[in-house]
């Protein structure tokens, strides 16, 4: 039996010795590269903070103290030492564990919004509200990264923890000097410079015997690690930038030493105020595959860069060749270089590109100012991640029509990284901003043929989305219905019953649906609108000419393509009945692409049974009004 499969939660792990943890996080670090080598998953970051966790769970009493994880992503240990060590297998399987924290998994998980640098946020608020409710004996803790930490609401946070001095707070600054990769920036420099510093194992020793002399409690405490901390201001100067904000700094912290953390832990802990514990790591530890991974360090398996036949990668290929073209497109990432395909241009371009950290807000606003200097900025971005943005893209872009390129990639259902991933947001809060221009190509070539009329706008903002995954075939339109590509008429001898308008790939699962219908003896018109905002007046008059309209669409319902061509029928008077079809406005879980999808009733099967049924409801409706026959295609 492994000392792995005795641990039932936090508690059993406090009775273990030196040497059982060490065997421990050997376990733990076997289990994390067989679970995800097979499930896919987050790696690298979990291998870097197997100590760092146990010394978590030996130091706190969760539930009772709060431990809230930045982004999630790192939180399999926890899991692992949270009694979830027999469904580990199932982690990101469709029924199986989530792969961030969940509060219907365990009551030692907390937040499990999966997007980055909100911890302190919700530690700031814990914290407050404890102190408020009379629950002095609780802590809370926020483990960050370096990555997370460059994102704008941490310093938002740390702002207003500086002012709440008797918080009891424990921010553990997992510093390992990567996002997905490499994190960049002054925040990243000023932490490299404790990293690199020569001095940082003199540190090190320093803490080593400074720390465990330090009585456990009372204010000798206090004296004793701001004697410490002053030791290590003498020797490393940029660490002075916590504490120049007004908040105690302890570290920096050998993260693989599990003696050491715990030790640092127990003072922090022991302050009764705000503290950052300041943590270097080494993502991917203790697996060379990971450790030596250039590009990520196994952040993610299967890698997540832009693969061959990927609609990253097809964006990366006509990015690059847009910019050879026009000197004036430049391209920003928030952290996301190698997954949202823009590698290549960094390549060949890479003063155009800028990486500004997981600051999504920053990016936007940046965009504006780049393009009112005359530029074209290409903002590539995850959908989900937009969202954060919003206000930024509404006002600082959209306001002044500024000739922005969002392109968002794995918008729609995103699959394994569950309901904080699935890019179901973009397509309802895009159809808000006036002036803004969407395009959803359906194939490859539509990718590239919408990504050049996107950045050839230059009196507003455009969107281009597309999913995650492979590109499906490429699909020839037979005919042009204003601006839009019609896709298949009625076969002959049917009506036109149905007028069917997929967004996107959509378009191609509108194919399948119309070929399921011609077997129940219903004609469709498949139609790809190509710009799904502003929607293509000529839909109105096509809209009269058939029984019903379908709308399919990989978005949240509310709000979405469907409602604005319903919107549309409506302001011309068009009385044909509109079915919208897309995603449930509910928090989907995980899954893959396939199962989510078929849960949402989102398959062609699914969709054509439920147009089958609307149209035969018509029929009956049409008969009882005496309607004349409708028109059959010859
Ligand atoms: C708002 C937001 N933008 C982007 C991401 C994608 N993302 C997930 S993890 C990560 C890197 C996190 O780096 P860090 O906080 O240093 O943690 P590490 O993986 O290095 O342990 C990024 C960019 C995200 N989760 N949230």
């Amino acid at each position: 039996m492994t000392l792995l499969e005795c641990i039932n939660g936090p508690e059993d792990l406090k009775s273990l010795s030196q040497d059982q943890l060490t065997r421990l996080a050997g376990e733990i670090r076997d289990v994390l590269i067989e679970t995800t080598t097979r499930t896919s998953g987050h790696l690298g970051p979990n291998l870097g903070v197997v100590e760092l966790t146990i010394a978590i769970h030996r130091v706190f009493d969760s539930p009772k103290d709060k431990i809230v994880f930045d982004t999630g992503h790192q939180a399999y240990v926890h899991k692992l030492l949270t009694g979830r060590f027999a469904q580990f297998g199932t982690l990101r399987q469709r029924g199986g564990l989530t792969g961030y924290p969940s509060r219907a998994e365990s009551e030692h998980d907390l937040v499990e919004n999966s997007h980055a640098s909100t911890s302190l946020s919700y530690a700031d608020g814990l914290a407050k509200a404890y102190k408020l409710r009379g629950e002095p004996d609780r802590t809370v803790v926020a483990l960050i990264g370096d990555g997370a930490l460059t994102g704008g609401m941490a310093w938002e946070a740390l702002n207003n923890i500086a002012a709440a001095k008797d918080s009891r707070l424990v921010m553990i600054v997992n510093d390992n000097g990567w996002s997905y990769q490499p994190t960049i920036g002054g925040l990243a420099e000023h932490l490299a410079a404790i990293r690199v510093n020569p001095r940082y194992e003199h540190v090190l020793d320093y803490i080593k015997t400074s720390l465990p002399r330090a009585p456990l409690v009372g204010p000798p405490l206090y004296g004793t690690l701001h004697r410490v901390k002053k030791g290590i201001k003498d020797v490393i100067q940029p660490q002075v930038m916590f504490e120049d904000l007004g908040i105690k700094y302890v570290g920096p912290i050998d993260g693989h030493d599990e003696r050491l953390v715990e030790t640092a832990l127990r003072h922090a802990r022991g302050f009764g105020a705000p503290v950052i514990v300041h943590v270097i790591t080494k993502k991917g530890f203790g697996y060379p595959v990971a450790e030596q991974n250039e590009i990520d360090c196994l952040h993610q398996v299967p890698a997540a860069g832009a693969l061959p036949g990927t609609w990253s990668r097809v964006f990366g290929d006509e990015m690059l060749a847009i910019g050879t073209r026009r000197p004036d497109v430049v391209a920003i990432t928030a952290a996301m270089l190698h997954p949202t395909g823009l590698a290549q241009f960094a390549a060949a371009y890479p003063d155009r590109v800028y990486d500004v950290g997981i600051a999504e807000q920053h990016a936007v606003t940046s965009a504006a100012g780049l393009a009112m200097a005359g530029l074209h900025p290409v903002v590539a971005i995850y959908s989900t991640f937009l969202n954060r943005a919003f206000d930024q893209t509404l006002m600082d872009v959209g306001l002044h029509q500024l000739p922005v390129t969002f392109v968002l990639d794995r918008a729609g259902v995103t699959g394994l990284d569950g309901a904080s991933h699935h890019g179901m947001w973009d397509g309802s809060i895009m159809q808000l901003i006036p002036g803004m221009k969407i395009a959803a190509p359906r194939d490859a070539l539509r990718v590239a043929e919408l990504l050049n009329e996107a950045v050839e706008v230059s009196d507003g903002p455009t969107v281009v989305r597309f999913p995650k995954g492979k590109v499906g075939g490429e699909v020839e339109a037979i005919a042009k219905l204003g601006g839009m590509d019609v896709l298949r008429s009625p076969a002959a001898g049917l009506a036109e019953d149905v007028l069917l308008v997929g967004a996107g790939p959509m378009a191609l699962m509108g194919l399948e649906i119309a070929d399921r219908l011609a077997g129940h003896g219903i004609g469709v018109t498949v139609v790809d609108p190509r710009w799904t905002k502003p929607v293509d007046g000529a839909l109105a008059g096509a809209a009269r000419r058939h029984r019903l309209v379908a709308t399919v669409e990989d978005n949240g319902l509310v709000g979405g393509f469907g409602d604005a061509v319903a919107r549309l029928l409506r302001d011309h008077d068009v009385d044909v009945p509109v079915k919208t079809y897309g995603l449930p406005q509910e928090f989907l879980p995980h899954g893959t692409r396939e199962e989510v999808l078929e849960d949402a009733g989102l398959t062609s099967q699914q969709v054509a049974l439920h147009i089958t049924e609307a149209v035969a409801r018509r029929s009956s409706a049409e008969a009882q009004e005496g309607a004349p026959e409708p028109r059959r295609v010859e």
